[in-house]
C-alpha cells in the first residue's frame, strides 16, 4: 500500500505545476480565503506524524513525534510525504507548521541506521524517499513554517531550510547546521544549494566544510534561522508569522516563491536517477561504512 502511495506522491505537482495550476485558478486566493470556510478542524495521525488541521483558519500543524529524536527513517519520511501531499491537495489548506513533539529535539537528521550496514537496494529507496521529502517541502504551494522547537543537524537543518520561515527557541543547548563532514559524510549539491539560498555561498562554504553546528544565535546572526523565541513561544510565534503570511494573495506569493526555488528544484529533478545512484555508491563504500559505524559509536559513548 505505501509503496503505491510513494509511486502516486512521485508525480504530484508542486510549485513546479504552478504556472499550469494558476491558469485555471485566478480565483484561488477567494476559493482559500479562511472566512469562507466553515469553523471545523480536523486531526490525522500516523504513528510518527499527528496533523492538525484548522480549516477556519486554513493552517495545518504537523508534529513530528518520532521518539527519541524524528530521525527521518525511511518509514517517517514515506510518512510526512503522504500527510504533506493530502494537505497539499487540500486546497482549503493554506500553511504548514512544521514542529516536534519530542523534547529537546526537532529532528537529529537522517536515520543513520538507514544508511549503515544496509544494502544497495535498502539504500537506494531510502535515498529516493530523502529526495521526496526535500521536493515536497521546497516546492510546497503552501506557507510553510518551521518551528524548531530542539536540535537540527544536518538532515533536520535541510527540513527546516525548506521552509518559508524559521522560528527557533532561544537555548543555548540547542544547535542547528549541515554536519555531514563530521560524519566523515558529504552533502549532495541539493543540500548545499539550499543553504547557499538560505545563507548565501560564503556562509555556506565554511559551514560544510567544517560541518558547523550553530547555537541558536549563531544561526541567527547568519540568517540560518528567522527569528529567535522563548522555548515556550515557538508554536504561537509561528502561529501568528503565519497570519502576516496567510495575507498575501496565494497566487502572488506562490509564483514568487516558485521564481525563487524552480531552477534548485529543476536540478534534482532531472537528476534524480544520478543522484541516487551517486548515494549508493557512496554510503556503501567501507571507508564511509566505517565512519558511520564510528559516528554511531561516539553518540552512544556520550550518552553513557
Ligand atoms: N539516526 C539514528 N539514530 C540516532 C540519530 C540519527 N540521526 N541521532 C541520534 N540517534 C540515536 C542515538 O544513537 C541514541 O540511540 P540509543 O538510545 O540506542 O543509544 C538515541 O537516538 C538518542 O540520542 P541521544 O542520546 O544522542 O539524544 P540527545 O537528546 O542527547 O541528543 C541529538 C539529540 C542532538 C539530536 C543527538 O542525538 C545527535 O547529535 N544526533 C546525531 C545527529 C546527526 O549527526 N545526524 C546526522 C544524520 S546524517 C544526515 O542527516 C544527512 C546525511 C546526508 C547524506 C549524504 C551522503 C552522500
Amino acid at each position: 500500500m505505501k509503496m503505491a502511495l510513494r509511486a502516486c506522491l512521485r508525480t504530484k505537482p508542486g510549485l513546479t505545476g504552478l504556472l499550469s495550476q494558476l491558469s485555471c485558478s485566478g480565483h484561488a486566493a477567494a476559493r482559500r480565503a479562511p472566512a469562507l470556510v466553515a469553523q471545523r478542524s480536523s486531526s490525522s495521525t500516523s504513528q510518527k506524524i499527528k496533523v492538525d488541521f484548522d480549516q477556519s483558519s486554513g493552517v495545518a500543524v504537523m508534529h513530528m513525534q518520532s521518539p527519541p529524536v524524528n530521525s527521518l527513517s525511511l518509514e517517517f519520511l514515506t510518512d510526512v510525504c503522504i500527510a504533506l501531499e493530502k494537505l497539499e491537495m487540500d486546497k482549503s489548506c493554506r500553511g504548514l507548521v512544521v514542529t516536534s513533539s519530542q523534547p529537546k529535539v526537532f529532528s537529529a537528521g537522517l536515520d543513520i541506521l538507514d544508511m549503515y550496514g544496509k544494502s544497495p537496494e535498502h539504500c537506494a529507496e531510502f535515498w529516493k524517499a530523502v529526495q521526496e521529502m526535500w521536493l515536497k517541502f521546497y516546492g510546497s504551494n503552501m506557507i510553510t513554517i518551521a518551528a524548531v522547537n530542539g536540535s537540527s543537524p544536518a538532515g533536520g537543518c535541510l527540513l527546516s531550510m525548506t521552509c518559508d520561515y524559521r522560528i527557533m527557541a532561544d537555548n543555548p543547548r540547542y544547535s542547528i547546521g549541515l554536519n555531514e563532514t563530521k560524519l566523515g559524510i558529504v552533502a549532495p549539491f541539493w543540500f548545499k544549494d539550499t543553504m547557499v539560498s538560505t545563507v548565501g555561498h560564503r556562509a555556506t562554504e565554511m559551514a560544510l566544510q567544517l560541518g558547523l553546528l550553530y547555537s541558536p544565535a549563531e544561526a541567527l546572526k547568519i540568517g540560518l534561522v528567522d527569528q529567535l523565541v522563548h522555548e515556550d513561544q515557538v508554536l504561537t510565534t509561528a502561529t501568528e508569522t503565519m497570519t502576516k503570511w496567510l495575507a498575501i494573495p496565494d497566487h502572488a506569493r506562490q509564483l514568487t516563491k516558485s521564481m525563487m526555488r524552480k531552477p534548485t528544484i529543476d536540478k534534482l529533478a532531472a537528476n534524480r536517477e544520478a543522484d541516487v545512484n551517486n548515494f549508493v555508491k557512496f554510503i556503501t563504500k567501507d571507508s564511509i561504512q566505517k565512519s558511520l559505524g564510528m559516528y554511531l559509536e561516539m553518540l552512544k559513548r556520550r550518552k553513557a
